[in-house]
């Protein structure tokens, strides 16, 4: 970009003061919005830097219906270049933020460690990394892309022996979870997404519902103090293979959340395209302890597309802030594309949940909310409307400033740069 597509640091204070005039006289202070987004992390997922692959030696094509189209230069081919493409991201976002690790990004010196046997070890570089940077990690059991999930079952599995490894696999990973809380002094969120399903019409959709909730019970059996690890079951509407019938629907994980007590994540591109999971966090806070979302943006018949300022994105942050959900939950993100740049990606994506949650955060809500409770619709609609015009930009780009990360375009020079001095060379 030319530098004049970059706002200038007096341009940038100039329209924050006039932006801040603007909310003041709504009754909104910036400076508390800027304060409360600072204090919010997000969760980023750590499998969009290199397509969900993983570094498993013998590791094969991506399973469980999952599908990363694209082939742009510069994958992370190992933990470090991992690692290093977070550092960049890192540095493009406001605030501090934590990573959602997968099983599969175990380091474990080239040695073949069999995911039944994976132990907190085979994450001390990422423990390591996540200290040295001040934030907390989260984990994810990888039930996918692996031989005993070659039937499309894993904890569903009619076959015992199937559903023991990946029963296996799962206690491990909430060890591992663990081991991170205690690390890192903050709780570890341990997600459980199976891709079990039907591609065609099944007979008995009763049995693997039966079978996948004692599986869930032999999981989190062990007592784990939740000031570490904290558990998580993710659903899913349909996936590619599993169309017809997915094991662990919405209905099934809320009712097992709420009668076990786990949390319950909903991931944004799970559902029917005009249905939004933003009016269900409100119903499904009145009966779980905290949630999980997945942050992603479903396109037709897929769920894992770059987060943008979506109507649906907004939709969600403003559930969180007008319902002061934000405490009881974490905001991860869920996405993959290596159809363009994907530290770009990342950055794109988080940025806009962030931006998003800022603008959330600067509405005037106790207006709103009286307005509604007063029955004075007329005037709801007529605010909200108007704060569709209201300067939040000026505000996000000030925060940027204010936290050292870059301003607007800005972000893409950076990336174009890293992307020349690190992505080129690894060919
Ligand atoms: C799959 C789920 C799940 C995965 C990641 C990689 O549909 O959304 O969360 O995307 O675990
Ligand atoms: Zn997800």
């Amino acid at each position: 970009m030319s530098k004049s597509t970059i706002p200038s640091q007096r341009q940038i204070n100039d329209a924050y003061a006039l932006a801040r005039e603007r909310y003041a006289a709504l009754g909104v202070d910036t400076e508390l919005a800027m304060q409360r987004l600072a204090g919010h992390a997000l969760s980023l997922h750590c499998w969009q830097g290199d397509d969900v692959g993983g570094f498993e030696s013998a590791s094969g094509e991506l399973g469980g219906g999952l599908a990363v189209t694209g082939n742009y230069l510069g994958k992370a081919r190992n933990a470090d270049e991992l690692r290093q493409d977070l550092d960049q991201v890192y540095r493009l976002l406001p605030g501090r933020h934590r990573l959602a690790l997968h099983a599969i990004y175990a380091e474990t010196g080239g040695r073949q460690v069999e995911r039944t046997d994976l132990q907190p070890e085979h994450f001390a570089g990422w423990v390591d990394w996540a200290r040295a940077n001040d934030h907390g990690l989260d984990f994810n059991p990888t039930c996918f892309s692996h031989p005993m999930a070659a039937s499309g079952f894993t904890l569903a599995s009619y076959d015992p022996t199937v559903r023991r490894f990946w029963i296996d696999h799962c206690i491990a990973s909430r060890r591992i979870g663990e081991s991170f809380g205690r690390a890192l002094g903050s709780p570890c969120v341990t997600n459980v997404w199976i891709p079990d399903g039907f591609k065609d019409t099944p007979v008995d959709r009763r049995r693997p519902r039966e079978l996948l909730a004692q599986s869930l019970d032999a999981i989190f059996a062990d007592q784990i103090d939740p000031a570490y690890q904290r558990d998580a079951v993710e659903s899913k509407l349909f996936g590619i293979g599993s169309e017809a019938y997915v094991v662990g629907s919405h209905e099934f994980y809320l009712g097992y959340a709420i009668t076990r007590g786990v949390l319950l994540t909903l991931d944004s591109g799970h559902f029917h395209p005009t249905e939004s999971i933003a009016d269900k966090i409100s119903a499904v806070m009145a009966y779980v302890p905290e949630l999980l979302l997945h942050v992603s943006r479903g396109v037709r018949w897929d769920s894992d597309h770059v987060v943008t300022w979506s109507d649906e994105l907004q939709a969600i942050m403003q559930e969180l802030a007008r319902g002061d959900y934000l405490g009881r939950t974490h905001i991860g993100l869920d996405y993959f594309d290596a159809s363009i740049n994907r530290v770009a990606a990342w950055a794109i994506g988080a940025r806009n949940a962030l931006r998003a949650l800022l603008a959330a955060l600067l509405e005037p809500i106790e207006h709103l909310r009286a307005l509604e409770q007063s029955g004075d619709y007329t005037a709801r609609l007529a605010l909200l409307e108007e704060l569709k015009g209201m300067p939040f930009g000026a505000v996000w780009d000030y925060h940027c400033l204010q936290q050292g990360v870059p301003v607007g375009l800005a972000c893409l020079d950076e990336i174009r740069a890293y992307e020349t001095q690190v992505l080129v060379g690894r060919g």
